[in-house]
């Protein structure tokens, strides 16, 4: 972007900033709400009662949100008000003299749901009416103040025709249901907590329930309610279980107790995000709520799992307990986050769980962390909100949730979240309040610890290590370096040094952790080592054997760490580390080695030394004949880094197609090697029971897909022929995209048959013709593109369902990258258009399909050129949404 561009551009945002809040001059206490549905259009009446503050300042004006909506009638403590006593505009309403004593303002307005394509406030998905609030979405129901720290009681009555929408259902307890005239009824709905907007939600519609209950700790029966479409209930039957497993694992873990009388959760099929964790009345994507084993993965099941408890563990952190601002979203996501990655490491694998979300982070979060989008988990200032929540607000936030775990230990950091309930219980508060209750439980000082909420970027860790075989000492140099980076209200030059913990073992020759005397230099604390100035030099005493370094174990911190450690070690730490994360680490840094090495040669060629890849496919080898190892760790120690990590790896411009053919080659020349191992874990690992979630079932599924992708990758006849067996001969739907993954990755000219074959076949249900439109788009022949524009613009293809669209474009731009970023720009113009004229239906679809292009600074020049002009053509449009704009400038900015 030229700079005159730019600041054209910049000018017409709003920035907010963390600096300039200010505590509200009015609060709401009550607020009662009368939403009439019907089909054109509805009519919501709403009473706050309002309490100004006691230092109000007298005739300075009160200003309500709201948004798209036809104001038909405005009273204030009953007398309707004049013309000249209030003004409206675009965003809100303002009343000139509003009185200095509480009142009760009275609005009724109507709104259009049935032409609500963003999806936020009331809209209609399928036939039922449903909402979206969260953060500004209250706006667009009705006139209010529409922000986090103004936390009031709500009771609502709705009323519906009783063919259309049987169901009524809001926020906390049912009070009284009944019929009136005309065809039809009324439901209402009181909340005793106190709760902001972002909280409410409503729900009408003709859907079906699978119920059940559960007994609290202290003897309370609640009442549990899924509600589908019509015909679908038994496909919530996992969801119901794992919402049971949640709330009993709340109350065990962290003393929660649920405090309504019933939950309910409802799925719908057109949604922007995972789930909503509404007050009592939880919103779901279906997708993560409808499951059976013909329709639905292993890997379904998983996310169904994590994101029911995920939004159910909002109910303490982030409903009873909220955030002031938005620039608080950590406070609630980041916290949640590690709640439901506890939940989901003691349900399953911890282990297992560890290295995934580490590869996550490093995935997401650690590409986020270094482009233009970059962040603080507590960000500083932003134009448009909706575009933060992200990798980084939620994952890095759990990485500092989980940090200060492992710093105050578990007895000590239980006793700061106990202190962080009880005295935050009903309000709406900052992550410095968060970080306080643990200075006061624990008595310790947390103040550089705190910068982890305020620094962005990812500090890169040093670590190198010399022993002494006449001393027996072992001197361990450790270095921090964090960049400067875009993304806060200062460009810092230098960023301070942050507060990392760093477990750690010195390892003997015989594979166990050695014992040594004594350190110095530095602060260790059992096995944690805590690097807090740029540079330390530990020096250990009486290590008596030649010891290997074991360091960042369990992925200690989000940090990228260097540790220069030679091919040996690596081989050797892959084989006897104790810690599983660092076992699983040693083998994909050899794998991570050989790929940099071949990427970075300047001759275009890709070339890996036979004895580094036998090394490599020897030490994946032992792994996965060993017994101690489940099979969903060996699946993860089967599977090469992927190619966003890799590019993170790579210093200077990269070329994603280089990458994609790099990484394929490592996969065929171990698949090569290993072909008879892993042919016989493949047959070893077939079905001996029926099917069923067990855990050991989807682990030996995992492994044994994992297999057949390794094999498939080889191109041969007879390995095509085992992945298109096992495509037409499974019972259910994993082993049915296990196959499919495979011919993916081993493309043919027979790939496309299947494909079809699997959209004809299963494609007429929605969630499984999206994993159809995944594998499309994932498709690695340069014929990918055409085919997938021509699905895009076909007809039939819902432009208005944020799941198609994510699949389609996201599943190309992000799951592509090689085909994305063709070097014929054909994929930065599609998806450049794609997002341009979703930004008319849904804003916040088309910003998240540009966030495509968040890495395009570091594409070799050609491609990073070629993509700055669309980006800049696009950013030069006009009537873009403020979230599309948002994400442009940011992308732009130099
Ligand atoms: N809190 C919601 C996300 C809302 C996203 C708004 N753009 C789901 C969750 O994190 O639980
Ligand atoms: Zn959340």
């Amino acid at each position: 972007m030229s700079e005159n561009n730019s600041k054209q551009q910049n000018q017409k945002e709003k920035i907010h900033y963390l600096k300039d809040y200010r505590a509200p001059e009015y609060m709401v206490k009550t607020i009662d709400m009368q939403v009439d549905i019907k089909p054109d259009a509805c009519t919501i009446k709403t009473k706050l009662n309002i309490i100004p503050a006691a230092d109000i300042v007298a005739g300075k004006g009160l200003f309500l949100h709201g948004e798209e909506l036809k104001l038909l009638g405005i009273s204030l403590d009953g007398k309707v008000l004049e013309a000249a006593e209030f003004e409206q505009n675009q965003e809100g309403i303002i009343l000139h003299n509003p009185p200095a004593n509480p009142f009760e303002l009275a609005t009724i307005v109507t709104v259009k749901p049935e032409q609500n394509t963003s999806l936020m406030g009331l809209y209609r998905s399928g036939g039922t009416w449903c909402t979206q609030c969260e953060p500004e979405g209250f706006r667009r129901l009705s006139f209010m103040l529409d922000r986090p720290d103004i936390m009031a009681t709500y009771r609502v009555r709705l009323e519906a025709d009783k063919d259309l929408a049987p169901i009524l259902l809001s926020n906390g307890n049912l009070i009284k249901r009944g019929e009136i005239d005309n065809n039809r009824h009324f439901a209402i709905w009181e909340d005793p907590h106190p709760k902001p907007t972002y909280l409410f939600a409503l729900v009408a519609g003709n859907l079906e329930a699978l119920r059940d209950d559960f007994t609290t700790m202290s003897g309370k029966k609640i009442a549990l309610a899924i509600y589908c479409e019509p015909g679908k209930s038994q496909k919530c039957t996992y969801a119901m279980g794992a919402l049971k497993r949640s709330m009993e694992w709340d109350e065990e873990r962290f003393g929660r107790e649920y405090d309504l009388e019933q939950f309910n959760i409802v799925a719908v099929s057109d949604f922007n995000f995972g789930a909503m964790e509404n007050k009592g009345l939880n919103i779901f994507n279906d997708k993560y709520i409808l499951a059976d084993p013909d329709s639905a993965t292993d890997r379904d099941y998983y996310n169904i799992e994590r994101i029911v408890a995920h939004e159910y563990f909002h109910n303490w952190t982030g409903n009873r307990i909220t955030c002031r601002d938005w620039f608080q979203l950590c406070l609630k996501e980041g916290l949640t986050v590690y709640r439901d990655q506890e939940f989901t490491s003691d349900m399953r694998s911890r282990s297992v769980k560890r290295i995934s979300d580490a590869r996550n982070l490093r995935a997401h979060q650690f590409g986020e962390d270094c482009g233009p989008l970059a962040h603080p988990p507590r960000p500083d200032h932003y134009a448009q909100i909706n575009n933060f929540y992200t990798s980084t607000v939620y994952d890095k936030g759990a990485e500092i949730v989980r940090m200060l775990a492992t710093i105050l230990g578990a007895e000590e950091f239980a006793k700061g979240c106990d202190l962080y309930f009880e005295r935050h219980d009903g309000q709406a508060t900052t992550i410095e309040k968060w970080i306080k209750v643990f200075e006061d439980s624990s008595g310790r000082d947390l103040s550089q610890f705190a910068k982890w909420y305020t620094q962005a970027g990812t500090p890169e860790v040093f670590a190198s290590g010399i022993w002494d075989e006449k001393s027996k000492t072992y001197m361990l140099k450790l270095k921090q370096v964090n960049k400067a980076n875009t993304g806060q209200t200062k460009k810092l030059p230098s960023k301070l040094p942050m507060y990392i913990p760093l477990k750690f073992a010195l390892i003997g020759p015989n594979g166990k952790d050695l014992m040594f005397d004594k350190v110095s230099g530095g602060e260790v604390e059992d096995d944690i080592l805590i690097l807090r100035e740029n540079e330390m030099d530990l020096r250990f005493e009486g290590v008596s054997q030649r010891p290997t370094l074991s360091i960042l174990r369990e992925f200690s911190a989000p940090v990228s760490l260097i540790s220069g450690q030679s091919q040996n070690d690596k081989v050797f730490l892959a084989r006897h580390d104790r810690d599983p994360f660092n076992r699983w680490q040693a083998g994909q840094s050899l794998a991570m080695d050989m790929l940099v090495k071949t990427l970075s040669n300047n001759d275009g060629k890709i070339d890996f030394d036979p004895d580094e890849v036998k090394n490599l496919a020897n030490a994946i080898q032992s792994s996965l004949a060993s017994q101690i190892h489940d099979n969903a760790f060996k699946t993860l120690v089967l599977t090469p880094p992927g190619e966003t990590a890799i590019a993170l790896s790579l210093k200077g411009k990269i070329n994603p197609k280089a990458i994609y053919l790099a990484r394929l080659k490592l996969v065929q020349l171990i698949s090569k090697i290993l072909k008879q191992p892993l042919l016989e874990l493949y047959e070893k690992l077939a079905a001996s029971a029926p099917y069923s979630q067990s855990l050991a079932q989807v682990q030996a599924r995992s492994l044994r897909n994992q297999c057949l992708v390794m094999l498939a990758a080889q191109n041969d006849r007879t390995m095509d022929e085992l992945a298109s067996k096992q495509y037409y001969e499974n019972d259910n739907m994993s082993d049915r995209m296990g196959a499919l993954a495979a011919i993916v990755m081993g493309w043919n000219e027979n790939s496309l048959e299947h494909l079809n074959h699997f959209k004809s076949n299963f494609g007429s249900n929605p969630l499984i013709y999206d994993k159809w439109l995944m594998l499309m788009a994932q498709a690695p022949d340069a014929d990918c593109l055409g085919r997938v524009k021509e699905i895009y613009h076909s007809q039939y293809f819902p432009k208005t369902n944020p799941n198609r669209l994510r699949a389609l474009i996201g599943g190309f731009a992000v799951g592509n990258p090689a085909q994305f970023t063709r070097e014929d720009a054909g994929g930065f113009e599609f998806v450049a258009g794609a997002a341009r004229e979703i930004d008319t239906i849904n804003p916040q679809v088309s910003a998240s399909i540009i966030e495509g292009f968040r890495s395009f600074r570091n594409w070799e020049t050609n491609r990073e050129t070629k993509a700055e002009e669309i980006l800049q053509n696009l950013a030069n449009k006009k009537a873009n949404s403020s979230d599309l704009s948002d994400i442009l400038n940011r992308l732009l900015a130099r």
